[in-house]
């Protein structure tokens, strides 16, 4: 009986967090055809979050409209998140208040950015996220921990997101070693 009662609970136990799990990080669709992955747990650096979309053969998001700030919040109403949105690591990286979007190195628009940001706070802020309970946009140091945000737009199935690293191979090994210090 004694033996029953605990593979009860510990099948409780993993069904909750399996549910939590499938909450936390899953694909969404926007009507648009665009797919998401978001993953709201605070536990991945920016270059975590890139290799998990890497991964998933999806890109760090890259805003090419407004919108997209719109479609993430509306994902995050409808699926009752905690944060709307959380935390959420982007595709935006660069130095000296200067970003550009890692995938195809186009420039980060000013408008998306949060009031008195980039500001670049002591002077290590290289990595852009969307800051929690907003729709807008903040330069952070790259090695804090939190979500992520994966997109593959429609065309994008030939998309090799990692194909440019070479370019920036550099600068991430610049920038680790800055952080690490
Ligand atoms: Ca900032």
């Amino acid at each position: 009986m004694r033996t029953l009662i605990i593979l009860v609970f510990l099948a409780g136990v993993f069904h909750t967090k399996f549910q939590v799990l499938a909450v936390r990080a899953k694909l969404y669709q926007t009507p648009n055809n665009v797919t998401y992955f978001i993953n709201q747990d605070y536990t991945y650096t920016w270059f975590e979050a890139l290799i998990e979309c890497s991964s998933r053969n999806m890109s760090l998001l890259t805003l090419e409209e407004d919108v997209e700030l719109l479609d993430i919040y509306q994902i995050a109403i409808k699926n009752n998140f905690a944060k709307k949105p959380p935390h959420l690591w982007t595709g935006g990286v660069g130095s000296n208040r200067k970003f550009i979007w890692f995938s195809t190195g186009t420039p980060v628009a000013t408008r998306t950015w949060g009031i008195g940001n980039p500001d670049n706070s002591g002077n290590v802020e290289n990595c852009v996220q969307i800051f929690e309970n907003t729709n807008k946009l903040n330069d952070i140091k790259c090695f804090e921990k939190m979500g992520f945000v994966c997109e593959k737009k429609p065309g994008n199935d030939e998309e090799k997101p990692l194909a440019d690293f070479g370019k920036f191979g550099d600068w991430c090994l610049i920038l680790i070693k800055e952080n690490n210090e």
